[in-house]
């Protein structure tokens, strides 16, 4: 077809029909449930232990153990247009929120707006949309909108966007000394503050949302040198027989068929192992121990987050969304180690690469910025003790980051406006996936995604992909179908 590639194919990683039928029982809880959504940043398809990864993620595997682990789920392949629908509900194109940071208020209203009254309304991380949280719908805010940021910023620039409550935040702010401050750890221990402040010394009955919005596992590759010692003997056999490793559990784990699906081959711009020099294989050990060590950092921090829920006996009512705003980045910087730093120290600006962003999204095709499934492709699990009997389930429901919004308004027993402050509001594209939690069938989807020079459409268990010549070309380091 001339200027047009378009390829039908069947999703090979696992079927969009019911291969199973979820029993979630759910019953009825006596007041609403608090909601905790976490957002983790570039977090690739197989970056968490219950996805077959190598990070050691004890507290989330556990939230998938005794929650649902949705595989089949998708984002909007980039940070803001993911952010926009997680938010509103809407495809970035009805509300014409672009890639870097649309305004989500055209037609729309926030999850935080529509429970505004009803909740106490939280957020810790990164926003990248704009207005600012506080002007839609959230009562406090600490984080960085637009910076991925993990050591305190040794840009002038990404310091002043850090944000506590609508102004600058200061190190009279930090609940750590500069020299140990470590951003995911700050968004922890601010978002204990706000509940301490908000929820429990108010004795308030009023449940919460908190909007957990980390910058975790985005580049730069920074992380703490003891965290990164874990991993650095993981990545010795090199990253061809990480992938392997990764799918090979991914198989015990129950997460995809062998028989339906393959371990794809490597994007023909990438090299093999064994191809690489000395020098690049110590990068890329590096490389991937710092990338790991990071998400084992999430979920260190997020551990704290829960035990403090169920400290102050707030865990059992809180249903908790953990996802990822898009697949593993192949934004690439040169495979050359930082020099006179240790990769992972303040300062050091490096990147997985599409060596380790093809590790990251085993066993699917692709990375963030493309339409493929590893672009768009994450885990989605999800977790609350007083509304799912029968927990453990690994649900093959397809599902779209839009469909939380409306999920949260059924959780809350809140109905979807026509308009909210003069502003006459579009319809969702997401629909609820509460009846998924509950007994209801798998039901077959239509989803839709358009970026940049990308189009693709899933239906049942078809997926269509279209790659338009115009456009600015995002397809750099793509595997080819
Ligand atoms: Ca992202």
């Amino acid at each position: 077809m001339k200027n047009v590639l378009k390829i039908v194919f069947k999703l090979t990683f696992c079927c969009l029909f019911p291969l199973i039928t979820i029993y979630a029982q759910v019953a009825k809880p006596q007041a609403k449930p608090n909601i905790l959504i976490i957002l983790a940043d570039d977090m690739g398809y197989a970056d968490l232990g219950c996805m077959g990864g190598d990070a050691e993620t004890p507290h989330l595997d556990l939230l998938a153990k005794k929650g649902i682990l949705f595989t089949n789920f998708y984002n909007n392949a980039k940070c803001a247009p993911s952010r926009a629908s997680l938010m509103t509900g809407q495809s970035p194109q009805r509300i014409g929120a672009d890639h870097k940071a649309g305004n989500v208020n055209r037609g729309a209203m926030t999850i935080a707006e529509a429970l505004k009254g009803e909740y106490t309304t939280l957020m810790v991380g990164k926003w990248h949309i704009k207005p600012a949280p506080l002007q839609m719908g959230f009562q406090r805010y600490f984080g960085a909108g637009l910076s991925a940021i993990h050591w305190w910023p040794t840009d002038e620039k990404q310091v002043r966007d850090i944000q506590l409550d609508g102004r600058t935040y200061a190190e009279k702010d930090m609940t750590v000394p500069v020299e140990k401050w470590y951003m995911e750890t700050e968004h922890a221990n601010y978002a204990m503050k706000f509940l301490q402040g908000e929820v429990v010394n108010k004795g308030t009955t009023k449940p919460f949302f908190l909007y957990y919005a980390s910058h975790l596992p985005h580049w730069p590759l920074q992380a703490p040198r003891a965290d990164v010692e874990r991993y650095l003997n993981v990545f010795k056999s090199g990253t061809d027989a990480a992938r392997k490793r990764r799918y090979d559990r991914m198989v015990a784990l129950g997460i995809i068929n062998p028989k339906i699906c393959s371990l794809s081959s490597i994007d023909e711009k990438s090299n093999s192992w064994d191809s690489f020099t000395t020098e690049e294989k110590e990068y890329y050990q590096q490389a991937m121990a710092v990338h790991t060590a990071m998400v084992y950092r999430l979920d260190v921090e997020l551990g704290r987050l829960f035990d403090y829920l169920k400290k102050n006996n707030l865990f059992d009512n809180t249903a908790i969304f953990f996802m990822s705003d898009n697949g593993a980045s192949a934004e690439s910087v040169p495979a050359t180690l930082p020099f006179g730093q240790q990769m992972g120290d303040r300062g050091t600006e490096k990147r997985i690469n599409d060596v380790g962003a093809a590790v990251c999204n085993t066993p699917l095709r692709g990375h963030k910025s493309t339409l493929y499934e590893g672009g768009i492709g994450t885990p989605m699990i999800f977790h609350w003790p007083k509304g799912i009997g029968k927990p453990g389930i690994v649900s093959k429901q397809a599902g779209s980051i839009c469909d939380i919004f409306p999920t949260v308004l059924d959780l809350a027993n809140l109905h979807y406006p026509s308009e909210y402050e003069g502003r006459k509001l579009n319809q969702l594209d997401g629909q609820s996936l509460l009846p998924q939690l509950k007994k209801a069938p798998i039901v077959e989807r239509k989803l839709l995604w358009n970026y940049e020079k990308f189009s693709a459409e899933i239906q049942g268990n078809l997926k269509a992909l279209r790659l338009s010549p115009r456009g600015k070309d995002a397809s750099r380091g793509l595997a080819t179908l």
